[in-house]
C-alpha cells in the first residue's frame, strides 16, 4: 500500500482540466479532509482519542520546560526538511516572540540549514548524520529537551538521524514524530550507510511511546491535492497542530484534551469560513497569475509578520514542485532579516533571491513599468495596522515604486492587488486608487467562533495569538491556493501529479518511478527505473554501470536538471507544453 502521503487524491484527480473556481472547490475539498477524512475508520485521525493525547502530553512536556525553575536548561527544538523544517522555523519564531523570554525557549534545525528557508535544498534531506550533528549544536548548552521531528510522509533520514539521536539519549531528550502515515507505512527503504530505515526507527518510537517516554503525533489526513505536495495539507496540518500545542502549554493554566479539541474545532470552523468567504479571490488571483506565467511574467507576495514568512515559504516551494524558476514566485516581508528573525542572520549576500525585504521589491519594481508588464503582485495584510497596509498609504518606499509601475495609464501594466483579511466588524481601509483589485476576506463570520467565546480557557493574549495564528492559516491558504492553481492552469500538472518536479533527493526519484509506472500501463518497477535513468543520462541504453550505480550518484546526476521526469513519452499523446494552453 502506498502512504497515504504519496496517494492521488480522487477530489483532484481531473484538476488538470479544471477551472480556476472549480480549481478551488477541489482544494477547499481536500483541505477539509484535515479534520474529517472519510472511509478511514481504521486509522487514526485528527481528533481521534489516541492524537489528541498525545498533543496534550506533548503540551504538558512543553508547559514544565517553558516554566520550570531551572529554565536555562531546557528548550523545545523542531526540525524537518523543506515545508516540515520551514514550518518548524516559523513555529520557533512565533511562539519565541509570543513569551518574549529573554532567553529563547524554541529553536529549529532545517536540513541545509537557513538557505533552505529561501530556496529549496533538497538533497541534505536524505543525510541523517549531518540532522544529528546539528541537533547535537543546537542543544549546546540545555540538558532538557523537547525534540519535535517532523516529517509529513515519516521518511525524511535527516529526522530519522535526530530522533534516533533522542532515543539513544533518554535522560536529555523527549522526542516527538510528527507526520502523517500510520508507522506501518513509514518508509522502509534503506539510508545511505546505516542500517535501519524510517520505518525502523518509527517503530522503536512507538514501542517508547506507550510509556509516555515518546510520542507520536500522526493523523491520516488523505492524500494531498497535487500528489505528494505535503507542503499544502502537511505543512498547513503541521502548523496547526504545533499551534494548538503551544497555545495550551502557553496560555492556558489548565488543559485536557477538551481543551485541545476546541482550539482544533475553531481552526476547521476558520477552514471553512475561509472558503465560504474567499473563493472568489484565490480563482482571481490564480487565473491572473497563470496569465503573468504564459506570458513569462512573475508572482510576487509582500506582507508582514506571519503572512509575509507564509507567503516566502510559499515561494520556496515552488521549484522543486513544478520545475519553477527561483525568480517565477517570490515573496517579500515588511522589516527583512530582522523580522524575520532566522538563525544565521541575513543572507542576502548570497544573491538576488535571498533578498527578502519588502525594500527589495521596491527595488525590482524600480526597473520600471515596461519590465514587470507581465508581472503579478499580490500585498496581503493581516488587520487594520498591519505594516503593509501603512506601506501602501503613507507612500513609503514599496509604496511609490508601486504606484510608479502600476498607476500608469497604459494597456499592459502589472497586476497589483490586495487581500485584506479583516475581523468582522473591522472598517475598510483606505486604500490608493491604483491598485487593481481589492479583496476582503472576513473572519470569523459569526460571535460563536471567535477565540476569546469559544476559548474562554486562553489568557487574552493567548486568544489574541489564537486569532493572529487562524488568519495566517488563511493566508497560506490562499499562498498555496494561487500558486498551485496558477501551475496547473501553466500544465505542470497532469491529472493531479506533478509531472515537472527537480529529481533531487530519494523521495523525489521514488515518486519520479511511480509517475512513469502510472501512466506506462503494464511496465515494470525496473522498466520504469529504466526509462528515468535513461531521462537522467540521456542514453538510449542503461548498461551495467549505471544501472548499478547508487541513487546518490543518479540524484546528483538528475539534480541541477530540468524535465528529467519522462512521464509522457510513453502512452500521453501530448507534452507539458501542449496542455499550458487548455
Ligand atoms: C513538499 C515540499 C518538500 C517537503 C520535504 C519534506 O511539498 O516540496 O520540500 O516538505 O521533502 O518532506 P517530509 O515528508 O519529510 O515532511
Amino acid at each position: 500500500m502506498l502512504p497515504y502521503t504519496e496517494a492521488a487524491n480522487p477530489i483532484t484527480a481531473d484538476i488538470d482540466i479544471s477551472n480556476p473556481k472549480e480549481i478551488v472547490k477541489k482544494l477547499e475539498e481536500c483541505d477539509k479532509e484535515m479534520f474529517s477524512p472519510k472511509g478511514l475508520d481504521k486509522e487514526k485521525t485528527l481528533f481521534s482519542e489516541d492524537i489528541l493525547r498525545a498533543m496534550v502530553k506533548v503540551a504538558e512536556v512543553a508547559k514544565k520546560l517553558i516554566f520550570q525553575s531551572d529554565s536555562g536548561k531546557s528548550l523545545i527544538i523542531m526540525s524537518g526538511c523543506g515545508t516540515s523544517g520551514r514550518i518548524a522555523f516559523m513555529m520557533a519564531r512565533t511562539f519565541n516572540r509570543f513569551l518574549k523570554l529573554t532567553e529563547k525557549k524554541f529553536a529549529y534545525t532545517i536540513a541545509g540549514g537557513d538557505q533552505a528557508l529561501f530556496t529549496s535544498q533538497e538533497a541534505p534531506e536524505d543525510d541523517r548524520e549531518t540532522g544529528k550533528n546539528d541537533l547535537i549544536k543546537a542543544c549546546e548548552g540545555r540538558s532538557q529537551i523537547l525534540y519535535i521531528g517532523i516529517t509529513c510522509g515519516l521518511s525524511a533520514p535527516y529526522v530519522a538521524g535526530q530522533l534516533n539521536h533522542c532515543m539513544e539519549n533518554p535522560e536529555k531528550f523527549t522526542p516527538v514524530l510528527l507526520g502523517f502515515n500510520p508507522v506501518r507505512l513509514a518508509r522502509d527503504l534503506p539510508i545511505y550507510g546505516w542500517q535501519k530505515t524510517f520505518l525502523k526507527v518509527a517503530q522503536e518510537l512507538e514501542l517508547l511511546s506507550e510509556d509516555d517516554k515518546a510520542f507520536l503525533i500522526n493523523p491520516v489526513v488523505m492524500g494531498e491535492a497535487v500528489t505528494g505536495s505535503s507542503r499544502m495539507k502537511g505543512g498547513s496540518m503541521t502548523k496547526i497542530i504545533l499551534e494548538t500545542i503551544f497555545l495550551l502549554s502557553t496560555a492556558a493554566s489548565d488543559f485536557s484534551i477538551s481543551e485541545c479539541k476546541k482550539i482544533l474545532k475553531l481552526y476547521e470552523e476558520t477552514c471553512k469560513l475561509f472558503y465560504e468567504s474567499a473563493s472568489n479571490a484565490v480563482s482571481s488571483w490564480m487565473s491572473w497569475t497563470a496569465h503573468s506565467f504564459n506570458a513569462d511574467g512573475h508572482l510576487y507576495y509582500v506582507g508582514s509578520n506571519g503572512a509575509g514568512v507564509l507567503g516566502i515559504i510559499d515561494a520556496t516551494e515552488c521549484p522543486p514542485t513544478y520545475g519553477a524558476t527561483l525568480d517565477d514566485v517570490r515573496g517579500f516581508i515588511c522589516g527583512g532579516y530582522p523580522e524575520y528573525e532566522n538563525n544565521e542572520g541575513d543572507l542576502g549576500q548570497l544573491g538576488e533571491n535571498y533578498r527578502i525585504n519588502s525594500d527589495d521589491l521596491a527595488e525590482l519594481l524600480g526597473r520600471g513599468p515596461d519590465a514587470v508588464k507581465h508581472d503579478t503582485l499580490i500585498i496581503v495584510a493581516v488587520g487594520l495596522t498591519d505594516p503593509v497596509l501603512k506601506e501602501l498609504q503613507e507612500n513609503k518606499k514599496l509604496g511609490s515604486s508601486i504606484k510608479n509601475v502600476a498607476g500608469k495609464d497604459v494597456a499592459e501594466k502589472m497586476k497589483v492587488g490586495v487581500v485584506l483579511l479583516l475581523e468582522k466588524d473591522a472598517q475598510l481601509p483606505e486604500l490608493p486608487s491604483f491598485l487593481s483589485e481589492i479583496f476582503v476576506i472576513r473572519l470569523p463570520i459569526s460571535d460563536e467562533v471567535t477565540p476569546n467565546t469559544a476559548c474562554s480557557f486562553l489568557t487574552s493574549t493567548g486568544a489574541e495569538r489564537l486569532k493572529k495564528s487562524l488568519f495566517e492559516c488563511c493566508a497560506k491558504w490562499f499562498y498555496n491556493g494561487t500558486s498551485t492553481g496558477a501551475h496547473v492552469r501553466k500544465g505542470k500538472v497532469y491529472k493531479n501529479f506533478m509531472v515537472d518536479l527537480k529529481v533531487s533527493n530519494q523521495k523525489l526519484f521514488h515518486r519520479s518511478i511511480g509517475i512513469i509506472k502510472r501512466f506506462s500501463p503494464g511496465i515494470s518497477e525496473d522498466e520504469a527505473r529504466n526509462f528515468l535513468l535513461r531521462s537522467i543520462y540521456e542514453v538510449d541504453d542503461v548498461d551495467m554501470t549505471l544501472s548499478s550505480s547508487s541513487i546518490l550518484t543518479h540524484i546528483m546526476a538528475a539534480a541541477p536538471k530540468d524535465k528529467v521526469c519522462p512521464w509522457e513519452t510513453f502512452s500521453v499523446p501530448f507534452s507539458i507544453t501542449s496542455l499550458g494552453s487548455l
